[in-house]
């Protein structure tokens, strides 16, 4: 947008917009008494907190109210987000931010004798993603609200989000996280919004009027979608993204039947059974097979979005079915909501009695979708006997689709060979309806999340379907929502880049080049270190209260927060802490810069080995942190409960990102976007995003090490023995050895077996022997080079000025160009 006409917005912004001190501060004391029911007496600082959201979500709905007019007005084209995550976190601070209202808020609750800090400090993070793909959505939220595109998400109001982990023993322990339980400020429920969501029960035909044959679906179970509107607000922009967010809620108070023969218990039973469809986040970052409840949750979802985005197309264009693909588009984060593409048709052609062809044809102009795994064994899909039980209609339609793709297929001489691999039906018993190929088939576009995961989609995974369709494959590097992640989580380095090269970075990130120039400039640098300092001071308090260990701030912050897994490689780093600690105590006058590492993340609950590995971690940090002939210069910590929060203290606060995954297994990562905007420097395998960044900051400026994918390739055909590496390397041996050998177990000697069990008799797939010895060369490098501060400094200053490429603003961009065909709606009144 031209310079200008942004001018133009912002001021007309700015006449609407006018909030003042006053009226804020009066509008928290009338939320307060009114909304609340507070009296001055009895008010808390998380009262405070909930007046100021309800006050800052009066502007919000007024402005999306506006902004929806406009809309309809001018029939916009629109795409419906569809992802069964959002990791949210908190809303307030970058609300306030967004809306330009952060100092007008702070004086607002000052007068009112509260400190907006503590107020921020009360709200709870709505967590309603498991990692990466959860928090890459919200991301989503703030960057399609900043560039002005007509977007509406949608997902599913689980009353318990990812669980809270709690550490005992050094075992992770799982408990409900009811974030609801204090109520949602940011959220308003839409009673005008509910929709029926059918569910088992069995399919008549009839004949219409015209003799056309038609399918009814008579369900056994009814229930009811219940939407719950959160506004986001962009950035200097009247433009908010609605997230709406469904519960489930019973279609009837009490099962009558039951009811009337006496069985009180079982109709309650029931109302309960299927509110329990929006009652939790399943906790798994890979893949839970096969469970009944989450393909109700995939499909409730997609039906209630669906049912809702066609009656909105109705009211606008009546029946004009051929105008959809001009109004609309679906996006499917992943392929956990694929069910709205026979839900789709089903609406078209059972509901709105559209002929097959043309509802395929809308179908698969409507549809896009992007991929988010590598591996095989985390593809989603179902079995047909569940799908049968569960969505039979829907069964139906993913028939008649894939009978008529292959059909199509035969006609053109495709091989059967190629046929049985692009099938939507896996052939076997159960058989089972993969959700990645009727997501492929049916969609205009579908794209990876960083080039090198893109290229594997197209060379290996979806080899068959990209030789068919090449045209469908693009590649969109992921990104982050910068304003939250240095803007908003490190206040300090955003001033200091602010005052350096102005602050039209914080529209535009690939304007932080210009802090490029000021990487040799001493003064800068000073300041940058200084602000990285009080940084880490933070963090060693915050560490001090949340475990009770105390570290040295002036060692080197060596950081690995994300979800713990085997792919990972968390060991991996816990071997080098083995390794490092062996040396430590071996040669006691070791050149060796002090570290501390920390590691933050949670295990899917059913996914025993990563669980293990949390507590190896724990072990071999208790033995490290007590040990005097090394814990002066090593401590290790675990943070417990990584969310969003936390992780907003942790970047700002971290010198060296630990980004370490197998090559070939992280499809993207993001993490690794938010250490280097943040002034750390990174330490990683040539995978997903990693790859992308080493060309951007060029390898003198960052830590490169271990095997690429083709290398890896090479050492399986070559018959890859993880036994001959243990054999040879007497370093790795001793680490390995002490490990398996319950040095760092002493009260269960073996419990640590089945973990190396999996390097050296199950084929080590995760290659970290492999990797073992170039990733100890490459920390030894960096122990050196950090003494040197200077160029230390002056490094992570490069890293940041060329993480311009890494803002989700540049991402949804790419979307709405390449996939979506959307054009941004300036919101002028
Ligand atoms: C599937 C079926 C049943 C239950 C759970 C699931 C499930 C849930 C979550 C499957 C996968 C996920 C999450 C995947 C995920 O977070 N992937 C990450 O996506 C990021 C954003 O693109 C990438 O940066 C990461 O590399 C990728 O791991």
């Amino acid at each position: 947008m031209s310079q200008n006409k942004h001018k133009k917005i912002l001021d007309l912004f700015d006449i609407d917009l006018k909030i003042e001190t006053d009226s804020l501060s009066s509008s928290i004391v009338k939320k307060l008494e009114y909304e609340l029911g507070k009296y001055k007496t009895d008010t808390h600082t998380s009262d405070i907190y909930k007046a100021l959201a309800l006050s800052v979500r009066d502007l919000l709905i007024s402005h999306w109210n506006d902004i929806q007019e406009q809309y309809r007005k001018h029939k916009v084209r629109k795409v419906y987000y569809l992802s069964i995550e959002y990791l949210l976190g908190t809303l307030l601070k970058t609300n306030l931010i967004n809306l330009g209202i952060y100092e007008i808020a702070e004086k607002a609750v000052s007068n009112l004798g509260y400190d907006l800090k503590e107020l921020i400090e009360c709200e709870p993070d709505a967590a309603l993603g498991n990692g990466g793909l959860g928090r890459l959505a919200a991301c989503f939220l703030d960057s399609l609200a900043t560039l002005d595109l007509p977007a509406q998400a949608a997902g599913i109001r689980y009353e318990y989000g990812i669980f809270r982990q709690e550490i005992r023993n050094g075992f992770q322990r799982e408990y409900p996280e009811n974030w609801l339980n204090q109520d949602n400020p940011w959220e308003i429920p839409r009673t005008d919004h509910i929709y029926p969501i059918q569910f088992s029960g069995s399919l008549k035909t009839d004949v219409d009027h015209k003799g056309q044959n038609f399918v009814i679906w008579e369900p056994r179970e009814i229930v009811l979608a219940e939407a719950y509107d959160v506004f986001i607000p962009g950035y200097q922009t009247k433009t908010v993204t609605n997230l709406r967010l469904w519960k489930a809620k019973s279609s009837r108070e009490f099962n009558l039947d039951y009811f009337n023969h006496g069985d009180y218990l079982r109709a309650i039973e029931d109302k309960q059974k299927s509110e329990n469809i929006s009652k939790v986040l399943y906790p798994n970052d890979s893949i839970e097979q096969g469970r009944e409840l989450r393909l109700k949750q995939e499909y409730f979802l997609v039906c209630a979005t669906l049912q809702d985005a066609l009656s909105q197309f109705i009211m606008e264009e009546g029946e004009k079915w051929e105008q959809l693909p001009n109004r609309l588009v679906f996006h499917l984060n992943d392929t956990h909501p694929t069910l709205a593409i026979p839900e789709f048709m089903r609406l078209l052609i059972d509901r709105h009695r559209v002929a097959w062809d043309l509802a395929w044809k809308y179908t698969t102009e409507c549809f896009a979708y992007t991929n988010h795994t590598i591996m095989p064994e985390a593809l989603e899909s179902w079995s047909v006997d569940l799908l049968e039980s569960i969505l039979p209609r829907h069964l139906q339609l993913i028939y008649e689709i894939n009978f008529k793709f292959l059909e199509d297929l035969r006609k053109e001489g495709v091989s059967d060979d190629i046929i049985q691999k692009v099938s939507i039906v896996e052939e076997g018993s159960p058989k089972r309806i993969r959700m990645f190929n009727l997501a492929l088939v049916a969609s205009s576009s579908v794209n990876g999340v960083a080039n090198l995961h893109t290229e594997i989609l197209k060379k290996q995974l979806f080899r068959e379907y990209s030789s068919l369709y090449p045209h469908k494959f693009i590649n969109v590097t992921n990104g982050v929502a910068h304003r939250r992640w240095l803007l908003s989580a490190n206040p300090a380095l955003s001033d200091l880049i602010t005052a350096r090269i102005g602050d039209g970075w914080k529209r535009d990130l690939t304007q932080i080049s210009l802090l490029e120039e000021f990487a040799t400039d001493k003064d800068f640098c000073a300041q940058w270190a200084r602000i990285k300092e009080t940084n880490k001071q933070k963090l060693a308090d915050l560490t001090y209260k949340l475990v009770g260990i105390k570290i040295d701030p002036n060692s080197l912050f060596d950081v690995q927060i994300k979800r713990i897994h085997e792919y990972k490689r968390q060991f991996l780093n816990v071997l080098r802490l083995v390794h490092d600690c062996q040396r430590l105590r071996e040669f006691p006058s070791l050149s060796y810069a002090p570290r501390t590492v920390f590691f933050a993340g949670k295990a899917a609950p059913g996914y025993r080995r990563a669980k293990l590995i949390i507590k190896l971690i724990h072990a071999v940090g208790n033995v490290i942190n007590n040990d005097p002939e090394v814990n002066q210069r090593l401590k290790v910590v675990f943070l417990p409960n990584y969310n969003v929060s936390l992780a907003e203290k942790i970047f700002p606060a971290s010198d060296l990102s630990e980004q370490i995954s197998a090559p070939g297994t992280e499809a993207s990562g993001t993490g690794n976007m938010k250490f280097m905007l943040n002034g750390s420097l990174t330490v990683c395998t040539m995978d997903g995003a990693n790859v992308e960044i080493i060309g951007n900051v060029g390898r003198e400026n960052i830590y490169v090490f271990g095997n690429s994918v083709d290398e890896l390739k090479q050492l399986r055909d070559s018959g890859y023995d993880p036994k001959e590496m243990v054999r040879e390397d007497e370093s790795l041996r001793n680490a390995v050895n002490a490990i398996r050998k319950g040095f760092f177990s002493k009260e269960a000697t073996s419990l640590f077996e089945d973990l190396c069990k999996g390097l050296l008799e199950e084929g080590d797939p995760y290659y970290l022997l492999a990797d073992f010895k170039p990733y100890i060369s490459v920390q030894n490098q960096i122990s050196s080079d950090y003494f040197f501060k200077e160029t230390w400094c002056q490094k992570t200053v490069i890293n940041a000025a060329r993480a311009g490429s890494f803002s989700t603003d540049r991402v949804v961009s790419e979307y709405a160009r390449k996939i979506w065909n959307l054009r941004e709606f300036y919101p002028i009144p």
